[in-house]
C-alpha cells in the first residue's frame, strides 16, 4: 500500500526539475530539490521515533523548510499539526496536552518559553527558524536524500488543525489523506490550475487556506508558487507582475486597493484572483473589477471541510455569494432546529456532506456527534440561503464567532479570561466592522473597580495571541439582556458599530 496523499499530490513530480517555489530573493527550488529536503527531514522524523499516526506539531515562521516539514510528516506516515505562530506558550500547552504529539518544532526564540511544557508533556523539541537553520535542519542535513515513503491509506489521518469552539475550548479537526486529496483535486480542476501557473502565496501556512487550498492545489497541478514570508504590500506589488494567480483573505484585497500602485496595468496578465476565509464585501468586489477588470472568485470553506462551494471559473461570479457547491459536495439549507430542508432563497443553517468533510474532532466523540446529522451532514454553524440555481449566500453565523483579517476568534475564550480578572463583574466580546480586518474585536466590561485598559492588556499578553485581544474596551453599568437573561450582543454590535471608523 503506498502513501495515499503523497502518491497523488507530489510523487509524479518528485524527480522533476520544474520549479516548485520562487522565494522572495528570487532563488528557486525545483520539485526534486523540495522533495529531497522533505526526504531528509522525514528520515530525521523516523530517527526521532515518529510512527504511523504520530502527531508532529510545528509552530514555526513561514519558510520553505517549514513547508518541507509538512510533506516530510506526510511521507513519514505522521499527522501534521501546524500551530499559529502568534499563539502564546499558554495556548501551546493546551494543544500539546490534547494532541500528545511525538515532536514539536518551534522557532529557536520560543525554546525558553516552551521547554518546560515539552518536558512535562514528554514531547521532543526541535528548532527551525525562518532562514532554515536550527536543530531540525542540522539533524536533517546529516540524513540521506532518499526516503522510503511510509504506507498510509485513504482514511488515515494526514493532519489535525485546531479550531476554536463556542465553549472556549479548541477542537482538533481530524483530516484524512482522502479529505485533503479530494479537495485539492476538485479545486485544481474547478479553478483550472495547470503546470503553467505561478501562484502568489502570501498566506500563513498553519491554516487550511495557505496550506491546503493554496499549496495542495498548486502541487496537484504541478504549478509553482511565489512563496512570500507574509503579506507585505511592497513585496505584493513587486511580485504580482510575475504571478498568474493569487489567493487571499479579503484584507489582502482591501489593502491592495488602498495602494495607488495597484493598477489594472500591473495585473492585466493575471488569470485568477481567489478570495475566502471571511466575507468579501460586495463593494470590494465591485471596486476591484472597476480598477483591474478582474472579477474576484469567492469561495467558501471551513477547517473541518476544506472548500465546499466556489463561484465558477467560467460563468457568473456573483458578488456577495460564494457560488454553487463544488463537484461531489452536497450543500443544503435546513430550518433552525436542523430538521426540515428549506426552499430556495429561505435563510437557514448550512449543512454539507461529501468526501471533503473531516473525520471528527480529536478525542471529542460527543462533540463530533453533536455536529453531524443522522444522515451524515456536517452542521457548519453558518447561516445562508441557496438561490434557485444553487448559488450559496452566507448571510451570518449561528455560532458566536468573529472573523478578523481571516482569523477566527471565539468570544467565549476571551470572555472567560476577562471574567476571571479581579474587578470585572462580567464581559461581552463582540466583532464590529473594522476598515482593515473586516471585523475588529471589542470588549464591553461591567464592574465597579475595573482595571485600566492597559492593565487588562498586560494581563492578556501571555494568555492569548495578539490577534484575539480586544482592540477596544468599553464600560457599561450593565449588559443588555433579553427576557431569558441572555446577553443581547446584537444591541451591543449596533451600539459600537462605528467605533473603528476613522
Ligand atoms: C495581525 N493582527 C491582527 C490580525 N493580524 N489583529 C486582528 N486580526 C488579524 N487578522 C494584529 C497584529 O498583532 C498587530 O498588533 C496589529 O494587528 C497590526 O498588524 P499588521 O502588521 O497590520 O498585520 P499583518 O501582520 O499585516 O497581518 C494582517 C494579515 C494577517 C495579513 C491580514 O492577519 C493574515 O495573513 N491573515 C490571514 C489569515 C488566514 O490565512 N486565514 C485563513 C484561515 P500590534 O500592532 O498591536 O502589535 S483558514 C479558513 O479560514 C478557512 C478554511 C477558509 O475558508 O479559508
Ligand atoms: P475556519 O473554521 O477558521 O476555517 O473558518 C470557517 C468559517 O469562515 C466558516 O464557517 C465561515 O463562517 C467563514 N468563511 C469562510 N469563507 C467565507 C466566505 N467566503 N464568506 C463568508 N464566510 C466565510
Amino acid at each position: 500500500m503506498p502513501n495515499y496523499l503523497y502518491q497523488r499530490l507530489v510523487a509524479p513530480r518528485e524527480q522533476s526539475d520544474t520549479t516548485f517555489l520562487i522565494l522572495e530573493d528570487n532563488t528557486t527550488l525545483s520539485y526534486r530539490e523540495f522533495c529531497e529536503r522533505a526526504n531528509q527531514i522525514a528520515n530525521q522524523l523516523i530517527a526521532s521515533g515518529v510512527e504511523p499516526g504520530d502527531r508532529v506539531a510545528a509552530q514555526v515562521n513561514k519558510s520553505w523548510h517549514g513547508l518541507a516539514l509538512y510533506l516530510a510528516t506526510i511521507k513519514a506516515g505522521g499527522v501534521f499539526l501546524p500551530l499559529n505562530n502568534a499563539y502564546t506558550s499558554r495556548e501551546i500547552e493546551y494543544f500539546l496536552g490534547n494532541a500528545e504529539p511525538r515532536l514539536l518544532i518551534c522557532d529557536p526564540a520560543a525554546v525558553e518559553s516552551l521547554e518546560s511544557i515539552t518536558h512535562s508533556t514528554n514531547v521532543e523539541l526541535f528548532t527551525l527558524n525562518q532562514a532554515g537553520t536550527g536543530s531540525l535542519s542540522s539533524a536533517a542535513d546529516a540524513c540521506p536524500i532518499e526516503f522510503e515513503t511510509v504506507a498510509r491509506d485513504k482514511d488515515d489521518l494526514a493532519a489535525i488543525l485546531y479550531t476554536s469552539g463556542t465553549t472556549g475550548r479548541s477542537k482538533g479537526a481530524m483530516l484524512t489523506h482522502h479529505n485533503l486529496w479530494t479537495n485539492a483535486e476538485v479545486l485544481a480542476k474547478a479553478w483550472q490550475f495547470t503546470d503553467h501557473d505561478i501562484l502568489l502565496h502570501a498566506l500563513p501556512v498553519f491554516h487550511t487556506h495557505g496550506l491546503f487550498v493554496a499549496t495542495n492545489t498548486s502541487m496537484v497541478a504541478g504549478g509553482s508558487m511565489i512563496f512570500l514570508p507574509a503579506f507585505h504590500i511592497d513585496s505584493m506589488i513587486e511580485q504580482l507582475s510575475a504571478a498568474t494567480s493569487m489567493m487571499g483573505v479579503p484584507t489582502f484585497y482591501t489593502r491592495l486597493l488602498d495602494d495607488q500602485r495597484f493598477t489594472g496595468e500591473l495585473v492585466k496578465h493575471m488569470r485568477l484572483f481567489v478570495s475566502g476565509s471571511a466575507p468579501l464585501l460586495a463593494e470590494t468586489h465591485v471596486e476591484f473589477e472597476q480598477r483591474t477588470g478582474h472579477r474576484i472568485l469567492e469561495r467558501y470553506g471551513m477547517t473541518e471541510t476544506s472548500m465546499n462551494t466556489s463561484n465558477p471559473y467560467k460563468g457568473d461570479r456573483r458578488a456577495g455569494t460564494v457560488g454553487p457547491p463544488l463537484p461531489g459536495i452536497e450543500v443544503r439549507i435546513m430550518s433552525a432546529d436542523n430538521s426540515q430542508p428549506l426552499a430556495a432563497n429561505k435563510i437557514g443553517t448550512v449543512q454539507v456532506r461529501g468526501p471533503n468533510v473531516f473525520k471528527g474532532y480529536w478525542k471529542m466523540p460527543e462533540k463530533t456527534a453533536e455536529e453531524f446529522t443522522d444522515d451524515g451532514f456536517f452542521i457548519t454553524g453558518d447561516l445562508g440561503k441557496l438561490s434557485e440555481d444553487h448559488y450559496l449566500t452566507i448571510v451570518g453565523r449561528d455560532k458566536d464567532l468573529i472573523i478578523s483579517g481571516g482569523y477566527n476568534i471565539y468570544p467565549k475564550e476571551i470572555e472567560l479570561l476577562l471574567d476571571a480578572i479581579d474587578g470585572v463583574r462580567e464581559s461581552a466580546v463582540i466583532g464590529v466592522p473594522h476598515p482593515d480586518f473586516g471585523e475588529g474585536v471589542v470588549a464591553i466590561l461591567t464592574g465597579n473597580s475595573l482595571p485600566s485598559d492597559d492593565q487588562i492588556r498586560a494581563m492578556m499578553k501571555n494568555e492569548i495571541a495578539k490577534f484575539k485581544q480586544p482592540k477596544k474596551f468599553f464600560h457599561l453599568d450593565q449588559l443588555p439582556r433579553n427576557s431569558m437573561g441572555k446577553v443581547q450582543k446584537n444591541i451591543l454590535r449596533q451600539q459600537y458599530a462605528d467605533c473603528f471608523q476613522p
